[in-house]
């Protein structure tokens, strides 16, 4: 026992430099109980692993966090944003479905952003976000924007990291799904997006049976306007992929700078029906023992739109498949089995795809593939006519993982880190020698993983979290439903350790991104009268003493004011079948001054940032008397800042 209390005094005091006098922690205080660490271990029955996990974890009230995760909200549309090494959740950003403590989908503004993302005249109101992807500078994320997309419906979200909202959605009827997206190329050129399930490209109808000849992939490169923060639509292209199903996809960088690289798990070609005679589509998709990496040289495509060698389907220009494989757009090679992840190494140079039905890691060697393109050294065509190069030329060497290799990070020290979904740990490996150097346990089947800046030209090392999928006995009992498990992991010590769970029950978190937080620089206040959504002043904007309501015929223009503590005006009289158009600013400009504004029964519900000016429209078409409040506990007098509107019948 006494041998115990000293090795950990001797490693609390290491790692955290705490005095430990004689084992007796420091007292709590006038009248409180003092303990030792030990006695206190021995209560909670901690070890002395947990100890030293805790302390590497337990960030004090007021200690910031070093790094920033920005994760995938899954089914919820929304991004988490979340604090390391503390676990902390930050924020949740309001993406594809309206958050209602941010009016994120209430106001006029917001509900542009989302209309954005409508498909046909159809309101979605889930998504299924995926990837999220920063925004890069030559490789490195620079902190300026979020990515993210949503599977279920095909859209990207383009969100501002100088207030972390969501400035834009786009979609496209060219594809019907995404997968691969979003990811950016190394100076934030394109965000891509990647077809998952095959449909006939621009929505048009044609039956499964026409499967392979009717029904395509694409990848749609987005430009992103960095002056402007936003998708240019026009300036964006698509090329036309088979019908394989692709899957993930990942970016050159450095040398590999100009390429991106796309999974397919269904060169079977496998449309399903099987209760039409034909197998299941898990068994029709996992006959071949290959799949096609397919190998994209974007700079080229970005020739043959110059050129015209495209054609406008659904309102984006497309290179079609003939086009792509004869111009070298579009090259493939095979893959073991069904693949998953592709990652590029932060020099750019390999490739790792993970297996997922194979037991390999295989490492592909841009140079060599790049010289066998140049060589035109190919082994064949595609029945689509896209050449093929071989196997055994394009690789580095495979590394034995174990089962069910999904996602790879790396680290600064030349060691990547795979997910094994059916083995439910991370393997560490050297990329040099291809070997697994050490392997964690995670709580269970890991899906993606997210290394400190791990999937850019300058990995961190340090930190990993595991994204499992399934929780089982990590938590309290809540029913059927589970929350997801992140695992924070320790790559500090020569084995990997597990830190932390942190459970998530807000949707499938996919992916995430980790980046240092002293990239980022959000401001504290908007401007006063900014309207976040167009990012400078409104024209609408109110100033104190100007507040006023106009009537021009039925329609009603309300200009409001908030500040500590009450509207004005705080009473607002309309007749029924009145069009209102209310216009609020928040005259605030301290830090944290927020403000809310709800209408009873009108479903208006508005937060206002200290300086943010908010529009909402709507019809009076109810007649009565609404109690109008401020949503947030803002000051003393919260409960008073109050008003009604008067619809008068
Ligand atoms: S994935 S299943 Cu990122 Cu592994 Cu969507
Ligand atoms: Cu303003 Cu409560």
């Amino acid at each position: 026992m006494r041998s115990i209390t000293i090795s950990l005094c001797v490693s609390v005091t290491a790692v955290a430099g705490l005095a430990c006098g004689g084992g007796k922690a420091p007292s709590t205080g006038g009248g409180g109980t003092s303990s030792t660490l030990t006695d206190l271990m021995k209560a909670r029955g901690l070890s002395e692993i947990d100890v030293q996990a805790a302390l590497k974890t337990y960030t004090p009230s007021g200690k910031l966090d070093e790094y920033m995760v920005f994760a995938s909200g899954g089914h919820s549309g929304q991004v988490i944003v979340i604090g390391v090494p503390s676990m902390r959740i930050l924020k949740y950003i309001g993406v594809f479905t309206p958050e209602p403590w941010q009016g994120y989908g209430f106001d006029n503004q917001t509900k542009d952003v989302m209309a954005g993302g409508k498909r046909g005249d159809r309101d979605l109101t889930w998504a299924d976000t995926h990837h999220p992807a920063l925004s890069e500078s030559g490789g490195d994320y620079d902190g300026k924007y979020l990515f993210i997309g949503d599977k279920a419906n095909a859209r990207i979200a383009v969100i501002d990291l100088k207030d972390f909202a969501t400035k834009q959605i786009v979609t496209t009827e060219l594809i019907g799904s995404d997968h691969g997206a979003a990811f950016v190329t190394p100076n934030t050129d394109y965000v891509v997006e990647t077809t998952q399930y095959a449909t006939p490209l621009g929505g048009a109808f044609a039956d499964l049976k026409e499967y392979k000849d009717k029904y395509r992939g694409a990848a749609v490169f987005w430009k992103f306007d960095r002056d402007k923060g936003r998708i240019d639509k026009d300036a964006s292209f698509a090329i036309e992929f088979p019908p394989y199903v692709q899957d993930l996809a990942d970016a050159g960088k450095k040398v590999s700078d100009g390429y991106a690289f796309f999974n397919s798990i269904n060169t079977e070609l496998a449309w399903g029906g099987n209760a039409e005679g034909n197998p299941p589509m898990e068994s029709g998709m996992s006959q071949n023992d290959m799949d096609y990496l397919h190998v994209v040289n974007w700079r080229k495509a970005e020739e043959l739109i110059k050129a015209g060698k495209f054609e406008t389907i659904a309102g984006m220009k497309v290179i079609r498949l003939a086009t792509a494989a004869e111009e070298g757009v579009l090259t493939f090679v095979p893959e073991p089995k069904s693949p998953h992840g592709v990652d590029v190494t932060p020099d750019g140079e390999d490739i790792v795809v993970g297996g997922k039905l194979d037991t390999h890691g295989t490492v592909f060697s841009f140079s060599k593939i790049k010289a066998l393109i140049e060589q035109k050294k190919y082994e064949g065509k595609d029945p689509y006519g896209v050449p093929i190069l071989a196997f055994k030329d394009a690789i580095r060497g495979q590394v034995e993982l174990g089962l069910g290799p999904l996602h790879t990070q790396f680290d600064d020290q030349g060691n990547a880190y795979t997910s094994l979904f059916l083995e439910t740990v991370v393997a560490k490996w050297s990329l040099k020698d291809l070997k697994v150097l050490d392997k964690v346990s995670t709580h269970y089947n890991i899906g993606h993983l997210v290394a400190a800046e791990g999937d850019t030209v300058s990995p961190d090392g340090r930190f990993l979290i595991a994204m499992n999928k399934w929780a089982l006995d990590r938590f309290n009992k809540v029913g059927p439903l589970l929350p997801q498990n992140f695992q924070l992991v320790d790559l500090t010590t020569p084995k990997m350790q597990v830190l932390y769970d942190l459970p998530l029950p807000l949707g499938e978190p996919h992916y995430a991104q980790m980046i240092k937080a002293d990239k980022l620089a959000p401001i504290e206040i908007y401007a006063p009268g900014e309207d976040p959504i167009r990012g400078e002043v409104s024209p609408f904007a109110v100033t104190g003493g100007k507040e006023r309501v106009e009537r021009q015929g039925d329609q009603v223009h309300v200009y409001m004011t908030a500040i500590r503590s009450h509207f004005t005006p705080d009473i607002v009289r309309v007749k029924l079948g009145d069009t209102v158009h209310w216009h609020v600013t928040n005259l605030e400009q301290a830090y944290d001054a927020t403000h809310g504004f709800a209408i009873n029964s009108y479903n208006i519900n508005l937060s206002l940032e200290p300086g943010e000016h908010s529009d909402v429209t709507f019809k009076a078409d109810r007649a009565g008397v609404f109690p109008m409040y401020c949503t947030e506990f803002c000051s003393a007098l919260h409960l008073e800042m109050a008003g009604y509107l008067v619809v008068e019948p």
